[in-house]
């Protein structure tokens, strides 16, 4: 899809937001130098997602150099972790909820019309980005959830099937014979620690200790930039969400600046880990409008997480995030078991994915 003519404004706004926030007569000077001979972008265009989940990174790459959108990047990318599964946590057959079902969230964003499109609690569809993408192009609205979302996209020609797998079943089933744990259940009875629902309200609320839900290793959502060389971005994300969630919940990933955003006049930034804690901060919308005010990605990136430890010191997350000048970088929370986090990066200097690290802190 063709994203508009928007280059040399782009261009424009970038230099303004990377290089101008100063207000000496200096930073006046590398301003003016800067708009009028714009820095050449050597490692433009660039894709990134969370993760190691390289085969998304170069089915991104490949749409774009072969002439697809940033768009048409970002659906490509995180559609290819649909198919493969990633880890498990992104697309069919992963995370069940609490009834057994794998449903799934989504989101697609075009930095330069600041269009979305989401879906979220998606059942029976395997192309969750795709069907985000079709609530951007062909309705007015940003997010559709549930059932309805899915009966959407079956009238858009998406292809309705069992999500469920022999490993999703298993799992389900071993959570059933080990009373449901764990589960994401707090002030009610039977107690939730010990026993499976039906449960009820308890009487009086009770401030309990979030327990880690986010096992680490099994955990692991696509969230993906692109930018190219004319200053188009786009970001997307698709998950399955979190293993064993009661059923209806919807984590960051399809939220629009909680799991990713994307402005073309700044840059991008795509969030992964414990959503319903992520969620409550938009870390990809303060890691953009940090940039914007002249941070440098890897810094955006770790302000968007201290703020969030600064009330959860033990949550799951990690953050990517990138700017039109093709420069990039990723922050993580250190928990046990969590010290470094890994990411992919495509861009002109290297013909492969490369993979990328970062030490939590
Ligand atoms: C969620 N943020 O649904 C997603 C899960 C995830 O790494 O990112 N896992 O909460």
């Amino acid at each position: 899809m063709n994203t508009g003519n928007i280059g040399p404004r782009h261009s424009y706004n970038n230099a303004r937001a990377t290089v101008c926030p100063g207000k000496v007569f200096t930073s006046f000077l590398v301003c003016t130098s800067t708009l009028l001979f714009p820095p050449v972008h050597t490692s433009l265009p660039l894709i990134i997602n969370t993760w190691p989940f390289k085969d998304a990174t170069a089915s991104a790459w490949r749409t774009l150099q072969s002439g697809g959108s940033v768009l048409d990047a970002v659906e490509q990318g995180c559609a290819r972790c649909e198919v493969e599964q990633c880890d498990g946590s992104v697309g069919y057959g992963g995370s069940p909820d609490e009834s057994g079902e794998t449903t799934l969230d989504a989101m697609i964003m075009n930095g330069d019309t600041m269009e979305v499109g989401s879906v979220a609690n998606l059942r029976r569809i395997k192309n969750a980005i795709g069907v985000a993408r079709a609530v951007m192009e062909r309705t007015e609205h940003t997010l559709l959830v549930g059932e309805s979302a899915s009966v959407f996209a079956e009238n858009m020609g998406f292809t309705a099937e069992d999500l469920a797998t022999n490993k999703s079943t298993s799992m389900f089933s071993r959570w059933l014979s080990g009373n449901c744990q764990p589960n994401y259940r707090k002030n009610v009875f039977p107690d939730p620690s010990k026993s499976c629902g039906p449960y009820k309200p308890k009487a009086i609320l009770k401030e309990t200790r979030r327990a880690q839900h986010a096992d680490i290793h099994s955990h692991d959502t696509i969230g993906m930039l692109a930018l190219d060389q004319n200053g188009h971005v786009a970001a997307g994300t698709s998950t399955n969400g979190m293993t064993h969630k009661v059923p209806g919940r919807v984590g960051d990933s399809p939220i629009a600046g909680a799991g990713a955003y994307a402005d073309s006049s700044v840059g991008g930034a795509a969030a992964t880990g414990d959503g319903d804690i992520m969620m409550r901060f938009l870390p990809s919308y303060l890691a953009v409008e940090l940039m914007r005010t002249g941070a440098d990605p890897s810094t955006a990136c770790k302000m968007a997480i201290s703020r969030i430890k600064r009330h959860y010191s033990e949550f799951f997350g990690a953050i990517i995030c990138a700017n039109t000048t093709g420069h990039y970088g990723a922050a993580c929370n250190k928990v046990p078991g969590f010290s470094q986090f890994h990411y992919m990066v495509s861009n002109s200097e290297s013909d492969a994915p490369v993979l990328k690290s970062v030490d939590c802190f």
